[in-house]
């Protein structure tokens, strides 16, 4: 087969370094002219290529990111100093003395040029019905929403949880945050009540921002019943603004506030403030190998100003395009990729509230087809889902408007890439696999960009980001200098979307991320460099587990689970899925002497899963054993655990430090009548 060997057309440049002049005409794909492809290249005298900019980019990091820092954002007043990094101290720091105010950069300097430019399409559950939203209209929202908020007493500095589905309120919600100063913490609306007020206290939120109802796949989610069951074990919070997603009433407690009224009485200017660059501007919670997620702080200007950057050259996003990125904005996608990214570039972000089965599987390229969306940003888990409905349901809608295809959230197969480059994108639209992380800010690894015409392997996310030192490493950690080799994946430099912290946790940060391999940035992935020297991730190395694309501890499943009072241990580990990825599979021993049966010890064990965590972390299978299988020195032997439960018996691989053997083959036989029981009952599968 061959890959992408018709050069794209060249659109309008789309924002010009200073004193550079955009292309005359369209230029061959033979040239390797890269300041065509990225204006601000021109500012850097011999650099001609996408591998002469990379190593620009690298050993003259910070006149690199300053040169774009300066073009690409407003300032208030001026940086002195690029960067201020020390990776074997977890320290990183962008852009000091300068100040600048995020929402300013996503919205007030778009407004003055063109105010009645759509920044957002709000693609409601409700099929066929879309809202557009203009940058002026953001703007008042914006401004209204964070005059609410300070009245209410949020201050800069405060944190305020949103707990929201997508849509311009929420949107609107996170940008307040920014204009004023305070540090927004979005939890994705599908966590449980507890997970959510696990999030409210670590933050240790006042206020807490949320919606009457959801509405998600034609179903009506009691949203803010979850988070009143939040509240009541989080005596910190003053206040809960609860705007209207659906029409219908549902009790207001005295510290519930109806946001739209309050907005309706407040002003739509709101002085923006001045903040100096690495003031944070959001905490977001994601899964590590522990029980407790760590809250990842991201600071202002570097993560806008990488998020920006990314979202410009990795999807070719040019002035007038429709960037259709599919990710909720309660994960780290959302926030990079639905919000700051695209809106920062001025341009125009869907933001999607449904699912890709609902009303059919024909939604997102029916919604492509209305939206004329020209990069749609997806994860393998949804790509994989629909390509088992066929064909059909994608090409009964005109795609033609579509030019760029991403992945992201997991690694993609290459079977399902292979449906999405051919039958989604018509063999038209290169794939960009995108890899990176809530840590890394922003896309690290992808295919673009490069040369238009340059080589795309399938499933492979190819080529490091500009600033982005990928290296792999060897058991002795030292640096594995070949290609055609794999290990765990290191970053060699701070680039300036990078995490600065966990939230009142630093030593957490510096043990996760840079004490594993002094004086690198570790990711928790392993990946493998090809004889070329393109990278494809091979997945996680530690505890944590990806199911569709949603990171989760399996710390955080055995705290669950051992909660349950027939529970004396357990052990969760990752095994492959179909469609999910991954999924969870628990086994368990019980406490002496229950008297249970066993489905109902299931039942109950997934229950307090989607009841402690959220609906999708519930465990696809439960196997009950007696013992686990443990070395001498007493930790359970995950990799054997694994292997069972992916039914590759003959893998079991090295036993030999097995505490008792027996264990194994019981565990085997409780794993093979389990499969048999689980084949007769169809209807207890997820
Ligand atoms: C953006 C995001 C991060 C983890 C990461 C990987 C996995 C993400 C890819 C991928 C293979 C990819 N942030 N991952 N993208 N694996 N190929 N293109 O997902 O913090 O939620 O998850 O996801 O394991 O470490 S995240």
């Amino acid at each position: 087969m061959s890959f992408l060997r018709r050069p794209l057309a060249l659109g309008r440049p789309f924002l010009r370094a200073v004193g550079s002049s955009p292309p005359a005409g369209p230029i061959s794909s033979a040239s390797t002219n890269i300041s065509a492809f990225m204006p601000e290249a021109a500012a850097f005298p011999g650099v001609r290529d996408y591998p002469s900019l990379l190593h620009l980019s690298l050993g003259q990091a910070d006149r690199f990111w300053a040169a774009l820092a300066r073009d690409r954002l407003s300032w208030i007043s001026p940086f002195h100093t690029a960067s201020d990094c020390d990776l074997a101290r977890g320290k990183v720091r962008w852009f000091e003395g300068g100040r600048l105010n995020v929402s300013v950069n996503c919205i007030d300097r778009h407004v003055h040029t063109s105010p009645d430019k759509v920044a957002l399409i709000w693609e409601r559950d409700e099929p066929g019905t879309h809202v557009k939203i203009t940058y002026r209209h953001l703007l008042e929202m914006t401004c209204r929403v964070a005059n609410t908020l300070k009245r209410h007493g949020v201050r800069k500095g405060d944190r305020v949880t949103i707990y929201m589905p997508a849509s311009p309120i929420a949107v609107a919600s996170m940008l307040a945050c920014a204009r004023i100063g305070a540090v927004h913490t979005v939890v994705f609306a599908g966590f449980s009540a507890d997970a959510l007020a696990d999030r409210i206290r670590d933050g240790q939120s006042e206020t807490v921002i949320t919606t009457n109802q959801a509405v998600r796949g034609g179903r009506i989610i009691e949203l803010k019943q979850t988070v009143d069951q939040a509240v009541r074990k989080c005596p910190s919070v003053k206040h809960v603004l609860v705007a209207k997603r659906t029409e219908n009433e549902v009790p207001m407690s005295s510290i519930d506030i109806p946001l739209e009224e309050e907005m309706m009485k407040e002003e739509a200017v709101c002085d923006p403030v001045a903040m100096e660059s690495e003031d944070p501007l959001f905490l977001l919670y994601t899964s590590g190998s522990t029980g407790k997620p760590k809250g990842l702080v991201h600071t202002q200007a570097g993560y806008l100003l990488y998020t920006s950057v990314t979202h410009r050259y990795v999807f070719d996003y040019h002035e007038g395009d429709v960037f259709g990125c599919v990710a909720d904005i309660g994960w780290i996608t959302g926030h990079s990729y639905v919000v700051y990214g695209p809106l920062c570039n001025g341009g125009t972000s869907v933001l999607f509230e449904s699912t890709p089965v609902y009303p059919n599987p024909g939604r997102y390229w029916e919604m492509v087809e209305r939206l004329k969306i020209n990069q749609f940003y997806g994860a393998p888990t949804a790509i994989r889902l629909l390509f088992k409905y066929g064909d059909e349901w994608v090409k009964s809608h005109d795609r033609t408007s579509l030019k760029i295809l991403g992945s992201v959230g997991e690694p993609i197969n290459a079977e399902a890439w292979d449906w999405y480059y051919r039958v989604v994108g018509d063999e038209r639209c290169p794939v960009v696999d995108t890899w990176w992380q809530t840590e890394t800010g922003g896309i690290c690894i992808a295919p673009r960009p490069a040369a238009r015409d340059a080589e795309i392997v399938p499933a492979m996310a190819m080529r490091p980001f500009f600033g982005i030192n990928p290296v792999l490493m060897d058991d002795q950690g030292k640096k594995l200098m070949d290609n055609n080799t794999s290990g765990p994946l290191c970053i060699a430099q701070a680039w300036p979307g990078m995490a600065r912290t966990i939230h009142n946790d630093h030593d957490r940060f510096v043990n996760t991320y840079f004490k594993p391999y002094p004086n690198y940035f570790f990711t928790g992935d392993g990946a493998y460099r090809s004889e070329k020297g393109y990278y494809q991730i091979t997945g996680r190395l530690d505890d944590v587990i990806n199911i569709s694309g949603h990171r989760l501890g399996t710390a955080e499943i055995e705290g669950a689970v051992n909660q349950h009072r027939v529970v004396a241990e357990s052990a969760a580990i990752g095994c492959a899925h179909e469609i999910k990825g991954e999924a969870s599979y628990v086994f368990i021993i019980l406490k002496d002497g229950v008297d249970m049966s066993e489905a109902v010890i299931r039942q109950e064990l997934k229950d307090i899963v989607s009841q402690k965590i959220a609906k999708y972390a519930a465990p696809d299978h439960i196997q009950i054993v007696k013992r686990l299988p443990k070395t001498r020195s007493g930790k359970i032997m995950r990799r054997v655990l694994r292997k069972i439960a992916e039914s590759k018996l003959d893998e079991l691989g090295d036993l030999t430090t097995l505490d008792d053997h027996t264990a194994v083959q019981e565990i085997v036989a409780g794993h093979r009548q389990m499969l048999k029981e689980e084949a007769e009952q169809p209807a207890s599968r997820h």
